[in-house]
């Protein structure tokens, strides 16, 4: 992929923000270590640098409490001064929970630790190394996991409680709202503090002081309980369940069972707080009417129903159910927050966009971060919503290229907001193209064939050869299958070709396609030809993957395109017969690009019906160019092609031709304005030939 020019930006930033021992969030808002950051830096590193990785997490750890808290800031002594609130103001040397070698805060952030351990082993070149780090981590990754279960499950339930908004990570996210609007400071005297955050960057980009006020407030009350979690439970006006933490919790019990698994460690107490918090998620925290997950306010004994990003995350951790899986997904592919080709959106903001306090611009009230889209899109991948996660892997992709290294974006126009040459933006964003480099290896690897077949394979044998089929009869059965083959087992662009092959359709089907052998074409126009042959070649694909057994892609058969045959009418047709005749028909490059070829890089496979082909190749098409496929960057004078594009080039004659073709299906017209006005450079990326399943 030929962004990897941007790696070495994204490098450059974790060296600058790296001080010898760990590595902050941003040299001049967050001059210290931060305990959910350093976890998505540690993931970076993993990529290229394991020592990196392992040092990232264990100065972090260094300074894990006796108790087992990990604290959300390590201070850095050389550094203090610069940030607000520092070790004076949380005097957590008043406990004897803390640890007393580090300067700490005395509250923790999201435990993405023992994920990101898991990642650093998985990453590593050195298993050894790894395995020997993974041995020193465990034991704190229990410690730590083991504190939440015994100090702050109040029910038992595996429910794991948060007692400051900063603890979320979201800081000052609209689901805190009616729980801070409760605390009343009208009567209470605070100490004098001067906030530094507001004086680098915009204060319209940051909390509010009476946010701040309210913050302070908690931390003066855990100071007055000495830092005791009974003592504070008990008074404390901001206890709630957050579905990010309980979800970034359960990917790491997940993360827990598998490093436990691979240093021959019991498992047993990590699966068991998997499945009580990932129940009582589902239980306590998912909302039939809402349709997502949402906090709960403790005191009050209740569902906080503001629709954030954090309703999502139980994707990531792998805890929602099937059905709940599917009514996130239309959620969150929904205008309340981004819908798959929606102009002026980019990836998922923060909180939904239809609330009248929804802000684009403020911090954690809107905007587009690029780890809460990570996180999301390694969760749609997990429950196979392909073509949304392939949508957020472009985004977080194509955010800090076009607009910079930045903390966060303005949820509509892309712009960078908070601090510059931001620490996890760079971090991730390395991970995803190491990821993208991985699967072009694979795509570069998939020219090896492993069968090879006659020069002529013909694979719609008629078993039954009397038909008692008329040829009309054959085209209305054939869209039919076709059409409830391709509804009931292809779901977001996957196909799944393992139930097609046991479907009572497919059997159906088989019968037709020997059927075809005696078809002489009954069309009485142009369109139904056309959405024949389209939608032939699409199942002759599927059902060669089936009949061939293909595990990994279509170029494991050496003559897929060529050798593999149907009879139809007489005669036999490869693919690439059939994809030569559609050359010759209008529209060809329309016809061509549509074609689904079996792989990653295909778009989704949908039916073509005989009426109206052009209304859906445009969608496919739409889906295509809008996708990772296809990527355009206005800022650098750049787009980003699939390859397809190169084999049909013939077909446009000139690259002029396939720009203003792209720009036809682009949805964002910033682009597609660039596209007319400009004449930028065209890099093809290499086909996924993976399979599409
Ligand atoms: C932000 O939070 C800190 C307090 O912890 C702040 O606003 O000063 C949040 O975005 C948090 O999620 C993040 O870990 C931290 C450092 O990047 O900054």
């Amino acid at each position: 992929m030929p962004v990897y020019e941007y790696l070495k930006t994204a490098k450059s930033i974790l060296d600058k923000n790296h001080n010898g021992r760990f590595t902050v969030p941003s040299i001049h808002l967050y001059p210290h270590q931060w305990n959910w950051d350093s976890g998505f830096i540690a993931i970076g590193y993993s990529r290229y640098d394991t020592d990196r990785a392992i040092q990232e997490m264990v100065s972090l750890f260094e300074a894990q409490w006796e108790n087992g808290m990990l604290p959300h800031i390590v201070f850095n002594p050389d550094n203090l001064g610069r940030y607000f609130p520092e070790p004076d103001f949380w005097q957590t040397d008043i406990t004897p929970f803390s640890n007393k070698k580090h300067l700490t805060s005395g509250i923790t952030q999201p435990p993405v630790h023992a994920y990101a351990a898991l990642k650093i082993y998985e990453n590593a070149k050195d298993k050894e190394k790894a395995k020997q780090f993974l041995r020193w981590i465990y034991p704190k990754l229990i410690k730590l996991h083991r504190y939440f279960y015994l100090e702050r499950n109040p029910d038992d339930n595996g429910l794991i409680y948060i007692r400051h908004p900063w603890e979320s990570g979201m800081d000052n996210s609209p689901m805190w709202d009616p729980v801070l609007e409760r605390i009343d400071l009208s009567q209470i005297k605070l100490p004098p503090f001067k906030r530094k955050d507001n004086r680098i960057i915009d204060p319209e980009q940051r909390p509010k002081d009476e946010d701040y006020q309210r913050y302070i407030y908690l931390v003066e009350l855990f100071k007055k309980h000495r830092y005791d979690e009974r003592k504070i439970f008990h008074d404390c006006p901001f206890i709630v369940f957050d579905p990010l933490f309980n979800s970034v919790l359960s990917v790491s019990n997940e993360a827990l069972i598998k490093i436990a698994d691979i240093i021959g460690e019991d498992c047993r107490q990590a699966e068991e707080w998997y499945l009580t918090t990932a129940r009582s998620m589902r239980d306590i925290l998912y909302s039939k009417k809402g349709k997502i997950f949402y906090a709960y306010d403790y005191i009050e004994k209740k569902q906080i129903e503001v629709a954030t990003s954090a309703g999502f995350m139980p994707l990531f951790g792998g805890v929602a159910s099937h059905s709940q899986a599917v009514e996130l997904f239309e959620y969150m592919d929904s205008t309340s927050f981004c819908k798959l080709h929606e102009e002026s959106c980019l990836a998922i903001p923060n909180y939904d966009r239809t609330r009248e306090d929804f802000s684009t611009k403020n911090y954690w009230r809107g905007p587009v971060w690029i780890n809460i889209n990570w996180m999301l899109y390694q969760g749609l991948k997990r429950y196979k919503f392909k073509q949304k996660a392939e949508h957020l892997e472009k985004t977080i992709l194509e955010l800090p290229i076009r607009f910079g290294f930045y903390e966060y974006f303005d949820s509509v126009s892309g712009a960078g907001y908070g601090t510059k040459d931001f620490s996890w933006t760079a971090a991730l964003f390395i991970d995803l193209l190491y990821e993208f480099a991985e699967k072009e290896a694979v795509r570069n690897g998939m020219g090896i064939y492993i069968q090879s077949v006659k020069n002529e394979t013909v694979l719609n044998l008629d078993r039954n050869r009397i038909s008692v089929y008329e040829s009309d009869e054959i085209f209305r059965e054939f869209n039919y299958l076709t059409d409830s083959i391709i509804k009931k087992y292809v779901r977001n662009g996957t196909v799944d070709y393992k139930s097609i092959k046991l479907s009572p359709e497919y059997k159906l089907f088989q019968n037709i396609a020997g059927k075809l052998a005696g078809f002489d074409y009954p069309f009485d126009r142009c369109e139904e030809k056309v959405s024949f042959w389209i939608n032939l070649y699409n199942m002759m694909v599927v059902d060669f993957v089936i009949k061939m057994k293909l595990k990994r892609s279509v170029r494991e058969v050496d003559g897929f395109f060529t050798k593999l045959k149907y009879r139809i009418n007489g005669r036999t047709f490869s693919l690439k017969d059939i994809e030569s005749m559609l050359t010759c028909e209008d529209k060809k490059e329309k016809i061509v690009l549509s074609l689904v070829k079996g792989a990653q890089s295909s778009p989704p496979l949908r039916y073509v019906p005989p009426s109206n082909i052009d209304k859906t190749l445009d969608k496919v098409l739409k889906d295509f160019i809008n996708s990772s496929e296809v990527l355009i960057l206005p800022e650098k004078n750049t787009v980003y092609l699939s390859e397809a594009f190169r084999w049909y080039r013939d077909i446009f004659c000139e690259d002029r031709n396939i720009l203003n073709f792209v720009k036809i299906y682009t949805v964002d017209s910033r682009k597609r304005e660039f596209l007319e006005n400009r004449k930028p450079k065209i890099t093809y990326i290499p086909y996924d030939w993976y399979l599409n399943n």
